[in-house]
């Protein structure tokens, strides 16, 4: 008798379930990080590309204020993500710049960009000046770089 009315209940849960999965996939925008307004200004960078256009940072460079964060988002052609070369980023930086990219993937790397508009804060936040390079994973093969200087 117990056994039996598990059984009922697995296979409702079952058919919940499948009926759940399907309203997550047209519902649901992809889980976006709880968002924390920055305290300095935001400048937005583009990430686009798809089959005809070339993957790219748009703009490719820029110079901010210290204490901007910049606003990666994902446009067209992902994933993207933004990962800064360790060694062409000013002295001392490293640090800084890893404590103002939240969910990293790796050192100075952020995570994969999948959903259209979903987007990605680094912020400079008492990060020395000078000259930041940093390229898209999935993309840097094709050119997808960019150079950001805090001035
Ligand atoms: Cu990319």
């Amino acid at each position: 008798m117990r056994l039996t009315a598990l059984g009922v209940l697995l296979a409702l849960g079952a058919m919940a379930c499948g009926g759940e999965k399907k309203a997550d996939q047209t519902q649901t925008p992809a889980a976006q990080p709880a968002a924390t307004q920055p305290a300095g200004p935001v400048v937005e960078v583009k990430m686009t590309g798809n089959g005809s256009t070339q993957a790219a940072f748009v703009p490719a460079t820029l110079t901010i204020a210290p204490g901007t964060t910049v606003r990666f988002i994902n446009v067209s052609g992902g994933p993207h993500n933004v990962a800064f070369y360790g060694d062409s980023i000013p002295a001392g930086a490293a640090s800084v710049l890893n404590a103002g990219m939240a969910n990293r993937m790796d050192n100075l790397s952020g995570p994969f960009l999948t959903t259209p508009n979903e987007n990605y804060d680094v912020s400079f936040a008492g990060a020395p000046t000078g000259t930041y390079k940093a390229f898209c994973l999935p993309h840097v093969a094709l050119g997808m770089k960019i150079a950001i200087t805090v001035k």
